[in-house]
């Protein structure tokens, strides 16, 4: 069965990203995950006697009560960044059918992977440098193989106060880029994290940068060479957003490094590719 059309197939190969407007099902691949989080909320809204007014479920309002938890303690935030990606139901979204169609269609193979560890539900607080990714592509801090595929979705309406995520279309064509080790603007971030792409400036430039808005069953897809970074979110309401990443094991360059992993399973880049890798 094929899920995209040939048009957007090119325009993917072309500009190394697309947004498939209502790929998943809000009710029935969307809600449960939304439901799960939910519940989780209330779970620790009883448990650090959070004074806040309970609202039952729904899908517009999931996160109700998350924004007073991280305000008592921002470390509530991360029990429930570390709860929620176990969630069954986004593990069955992260494992659907439909997804692995649409890696095979799109590149062409019968052997899609799913990359482990690298799964999981982003929560980007209103106004929160800490945890915001700074340029990158995804093989790099991935790898497993070069034609991967993140698939990023939304479970909140993304809007441009909500920082979405900002892309460098066509990007993808410029192949494997080096990589500096540490980050003298951000002293705070640390490992993966600190890494800033060499000539970075000049390449946001080169290509421009594009910020696609979407919504919960939308689905953005970006090749695992494409530049890309998080919006800053400016919006009073946390950015909640799913993110997983698809490989192909049938790719000769995955096959030569055993569909390693890279930051998520403790590997440096550094032992994998040392050729893009620029100590400084
Ligand atoms: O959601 C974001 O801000 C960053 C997303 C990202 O880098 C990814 O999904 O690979
Ligand atoms: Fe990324």
């Amino acid at each position: 069965m094929a899920l995209l059309t040939s048009e957007q197939i090119y325009k993917f190969e072309e500009e190394g990203v697309i947004v498939i407007k209502g790929f998943y099902d809000t009710q029935s691949d969307i809600e449960p995950i939304q439901f799960g989080i939910w519940k989780i909320i209330q779970i620790l809204l009883d448990k650090y006697a959070i004074d806040v007014e309970r609202k039952s479920f729904s899908p517009e309002t999931f996160d109700f009560g998350y924004r007073e938890l991280i305000a008592a303690n921002r470390k509530y935030g991360g029990e429930i960044y570390d709860a929620v990606k176990q969630i069954p139901a986004f593990l069955r979204l992260v494992s659907s059918s439909k997804n692995e169609k649409v890696f095979s269609q799109i590149r062409n193979t019968d052997l899609p992977g799913i990359a482990g560890a690298g799964y999981g539900i982003r929560i980007d607080n209103p106004n929160e440098e800490k945890f915001r990714s700074l340029w990158h592509y995804e093989y790099r801090d991935q790898l497993r193989s070069v034609d991967g595929i993140v698939f990023w979705s939304p479970l909140v309406p993304i809007v441009v106060e909500s920082g979405p995520v900002q892309i460098c279309p066509k990007s993808h064509k410029g192949g494997l880029r080096r990589s500096f080790t540490r980050d003298p603007e951000n002293p705070e971030k640390t490992g993966a994290y600190a890494m800033r792409i060499e000539n970075e400036a000049e390449l946001i430039k080169q290509y421009g940068v594009i910020a696609p808005l979407s919504e919960p069953g939308d689905l953005v897809l970006m090749d695992f060479l494409t530049l890309h970074s998080s919006g800053k979110n400016i919006s009073d309401r946390s950015r909640w957003s799913m993110q997983f990443r698809y490989f192909n094991f049938k790719d000769p360059t995955g096959i030569k490094i055993n569909w390693t992993g890279c930051v998520m399973n403790g590997v440096q880049l550094k032992d994998v590719h040392p050729e893009l890798i620029i100590e400084n």
